[in-house]
């Protein structure tokens, strides 16, 4: 048997969070097209007859500054260096540029063995797959490349089996059963965050948290889910709510029919909406909100 961790690192919106769904099987990270989907590092565990892969999901690698993408990065740095390997993930529809070489560079350094997953082929034309694979290895990118996409379910065995072959001989790390080490909680929290990512545009997805006040099975098998969407101002909070509510009315109802399919039972969804200005430049916040501890 082979099992180990393996850190997902790449640009933001690169493709991350999906490949690794698509990996395990289930859905273990939420996804959007919009950056810092995620926040937080999620386990994604796939298991095979004679392997377990961990992955590491990670928030991803930021220009932007402040306190959330500070410590997002960090995040990314530490999965980065205490695994079995490296799959980094890059979007090969946007092409490769000469800052993609120097970051995969700044990875890849030889200390980890490291693969690189060139994504989202669904979308590009073939014809250039082999010119940039032939333009990493010219400019001494020492990794195997596998041009997959996640969307399509191309080339996933190859690049599987790949990952398999580089991780160490030993027993797995987890019971075979579990595919995250997110509770039931924290991933209804991240249901309601990718409706909001989702729906609402600029800059209000990115200034939201999630707090659960309640998250409770009742005796009779409903969930009582009553959480606060927290944002950073006045003017968002109207938007996020809408005219006469009917805009939250919406987002809430989507997040309520995924939260019932992720926990296949009833769910009885209370939401309000809360403004607290710069959380996310406020170290005690963040933490307050969740980010930052593992379960
Ligand atoms: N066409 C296509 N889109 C993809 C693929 N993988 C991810 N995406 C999209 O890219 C966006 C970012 O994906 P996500 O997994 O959240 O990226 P992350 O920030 O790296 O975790 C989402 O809109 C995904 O639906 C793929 O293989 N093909
Ligand atoms: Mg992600």
């Amino acid at each position: 048997m082979r099992s180990g961790t393996v850190a997902v690192i790449g640009r933001a919106n690169a493709g991350k969070s999906t490949l690794i769904n698509v990996l395990v099987g289930e859905k273990v990270a939420i996804v959007s097209p919009k950056p810092q989907t995620t926040r937080d590092r999620i386990l994604g565990i796939a298991n095979g007859e004679d392997y377990q892969i961990v992955f590491v999901d990670t928030p991803g690698i930021y220009k932007q500054r402040n306190a959330l993408t500070e410590w997002m990065m960090r995040t990314t740095d530490t999965a980065s260096g205490s695994v079995d390997l490296l799959l980094f993930v890059h979007d090969g529809h946007q092409g490769i540029k000469d800052e993609d070489v120097e970051l995969m560079k700044k990875y890849i350094t030889g200390d980890v063995p490291a693969l690189i997953a060139y994504t989202k082929i669904d979308i590009m034309p073939k014809e250039r797959i082999p010119e940039d694979v032939v333009r990493l290895s010219e400019a001494g990118v020492e990794a195997d490349v596998y041009p997959v996409s996640a969307r399509k379910g191309q080339n996933l065995a190859a690049l599987k089996k790949a990952i398999v072959s580089r991780l160490p001989e030993g027993e797995a790390l987890f019971p075979e059963d579990v595919v995250s080490n997110r509770s039931e909680k924290f991933m209804v929290a991240e249901i309601m965050r990718e409706k909001i990512l989702l729906k609402y545009d600029k800059e209000i997805p990115h200034g939201i948290a999630i707090v659960m006040n309640i998250f409770e099975r009742k005796e009779n098998g409903v969930y009582e889910v009553n959480l606060d969407i927290v944002c950073e101002k006045r003017n968002h909070k109207a938007i996020l709510i809408g005219k006469q509510g009917k805009a939250l009315k919406e987002v809430a109802s989507f997040a309520r029919q995924d939260m019932e399919k992720f926990l296949g039972a009833k769910v009885y969804l209370t939401v309000y909406v809360k403004v607290k200005e710069d959380w996310r430049d406020r170290e005690g916040l963040i933490r307050e909100f969740g980010y930052g501890t593992e379960e």
